[in-house]
């Protein structure tokens, strides 16, 4: 799959692709071919600008709709070969819809996307109406543009790949993933007892892999419960709480 980034700050995107679990998905064949488009080499003017103030007044700048306009030219010729597909335009905005594992599994399983990179107050509206298909945000807070909002969405898709996590079950487990829907239960690891005394829970070094499987549920359901009582309520209403679930939750009074 590919995609193709429109950005003021190409330079954003180089660190990750060379690190970490996921640098494999960018390598030839890994399974995603990422170009980045300098959106300041699509300025026309002799101070290459890329922004102006709004009509209407008020703070801050508006990107251009025209170098926004010649650099996704440039990203549909470079995808021109005969039988490729219209890639869909997405762009990162804090008016956007909010980002979600659904999203990232269904354009994993796509043949890629535009990805555009607002700064700046906004983008001119006229370039949204013609050429955007999707709004994303990464959530409700403010950042200074769609740059990192664009890098979580491709870290997320990258992790995907096949080869990217050599053990299929650890994206099963994740929380959000496929199965339960419901939040991570705690890990331990090595040493067994620290210097001030804290110890791996006792269940964990037992050996009982129903105990310790029933004990990773019910350590699930009190976090969810306490932490995200929203994700419960879901689970509850697609059927993933079985009576024993709801057992628990009860003895929680939650
Ligand atoms: C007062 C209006 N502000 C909206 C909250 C203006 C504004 C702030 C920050 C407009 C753009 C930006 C830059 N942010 C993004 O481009 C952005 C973003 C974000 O700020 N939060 C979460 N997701 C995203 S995706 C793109």
């Amino acid at each position: 799959m590919r995609f193709d980034v429109i950005t003021l700050f190409p330079e954003l995107f180089a660190a990750h692709q060379a690190v970490g679990v996921t640098r494999r998905a960018f390598e030839p064949g890994g399974g995603i071919d990422l170009r980045l488009w300098p959106l300041r080499d699509y300025a026309e003017d002799a101070y290459r600008r890329v922004d102006d103030r709004p009509y209407g007044g008020g703070p801050g700048m508006v990107m251009l709709v025209e170098p926004l306009q010649r650099a996704l030219a440039a990203v549909r010729q470079s995808q021109g070969e005969p039988g490729a597909p219209r890639l869909p335009v997405i762009l990162f905005s804090p008016t956007g819809a909010p980002m979600t594992q659904q999203r990232v599994r269904a354009l994993a399983a796509g043949p890629g996307a535009v990805l555009v990179c607002g700064r700046y107050e906004g983008i001119d509206q006229r370039f949204v109406d013609a050429e955007v298909d999707e709004e994303i945000s990464l959530g409700d807070f403010v950042l200074s543009g769609g740059e990192i909002p664009a890098l979580a969405l491709i870290d997320a898709v990258a992790r995907l790949q096949p080869g990217v996590l050599n053990d299929a079950a650890s994206h099963e487990q994740d929380s959000f993933a496929a199965d339960s829907g419901l939040l991570d239960c705690p890990h331990y690891s090595r040493p067994e007892r620290l210097p001030d005394g804290r110890e791996v829970p006792a269940v964990l070094l037992s050996g009982h892999h129903a105990q310790i499987a029933r004990w990773r549920r019910e350590r699930q359901l009190e976090l969810t419960a306490r932490r995200r009582p929203d994700l419960i309520a879901a689970a509850r209403a697609a059927g993933r709480l079985d009576k024993q679930d709801e057992q628990y939750l009860a003895s929680l009074g939650l």
